[in-house]
């Protein structure tokens, strides 16, 4: 289903029809440009401010790759994308329905700039829409990536990440957010269960309201996360209850734990209540 859009001779006239378009103010063109095999491809830049220079990087930079289909990106005003997105908080939103269409709204280049090609590299394959994320400030560093692991390396707390990219070096993204929340990290033995918990299902309780999670490593491609289960706090210094449900069947419970902690849960000897 994916376009390719390969040469440099295409990228070159479509960049050129783009500059064109730009310099002829609002309402300027629909730009038609045709990839290797003949397909094609249109770039919508009728609103009233196009940021040409953002199309040409994102196109400068996909056209590396094989990864641009056949869609239709259309710059829009920002306040027609939560009509056309359907939500309020809605940044930005990419449509299956045809005419696939990507809808951004003027002037939020960088931003946008990145989830498009990261969009592009899962082939767009799956309706996606961008809500309640902040402009990031300056320039964002472009990763083809398909792998990512999540976990708290250093336990402090704070969940950190392990991007692997194609071709190039693994990225660890050390979490230092400065908070005061509260949290604990969980880490399930079992004993008549698998060692490690997987599948048990964890409820956690506080005055705030009670959170779920199951015992997993399952993550990003090709990758697996740290299996303790982290839950956030908020305020809370002190977790009610946590109820442990384990594979074996055995239900466990704990009562008034304190936050701010690992805690290691090893499943208790009984039998299952299958
Ligand atoms: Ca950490």
């Amino acid at each position: 289903m994916a376009v390719v859009f390969r040469g440099r001779a295409v990228v070159a006239a479509l960049l050129a029809a783009l500059a064109l378009a730009g310099a002829t103010g609002a309402n300027a063109a629909i730009v038609i440009s045709h990839d290797d095999q003949g397909r094609t491809i249109t770039f919508d830049v009728r609103a009233a401010t196009v940021d040409t220079e953002w199309y040409a990087s994102v196109l400068r930079a996909a056209a590396h790759g094989n990864e641009i289909s056949n869609v239709t990106i259309t710059i829009v005003p920002e306040t027609q994308i939560p009509a056309l997105c359907g939500g309020e908080e809605a940044a930005a939103c990419y449509s299956k329905t045809a005419p696939a269409t990507i809808f951004v709204p003027a002037g939020k280049s960088r931003l946008l700039e990145t989830i498009l090609l990261h969009e592009y590299g899962h082939h767009l394959d799956t309706y996606w829409h961008v809500a309640g994320v902040p402009e990031l400030n300056g320039t964002p560093a472009w990763w083809a990536a398909r792998g990512m692991a999540t976990g708290d390396l250093d336990n402090d707390g704070r969940v950190d990440a392990v991007v692997t990219t194609n071709d190039g070096p693994a990225y660890v993204l050390h979490n230092e957010t400065l908070t005061e929340n509260r949290w604990i990290l969980l880490k399930l033995v079992g004993h008549q269960s698998n060692r490690d918990g997987i599948g048990a299902e964890v409820k956690a309780t506080t005055t705030s309201g009670t959170q779920f999670a199951t015992v997993t490593t399952t993550s990003s491609y090709l990758s697996a996360s740290d299996k303790r289960v982290h839950f956030g706090l908020g305020k809370d210094n002190v977790i009610q209850e946590i109820q442990v449900r384990w594979p074996s069947g055995l239900v466990q419970t704990l009562k008034d734990i304190g936050a701010n902690q690992i805690l290691q849960i090893d499943e208790p000897s009984g039998s299952p209540r299958w």
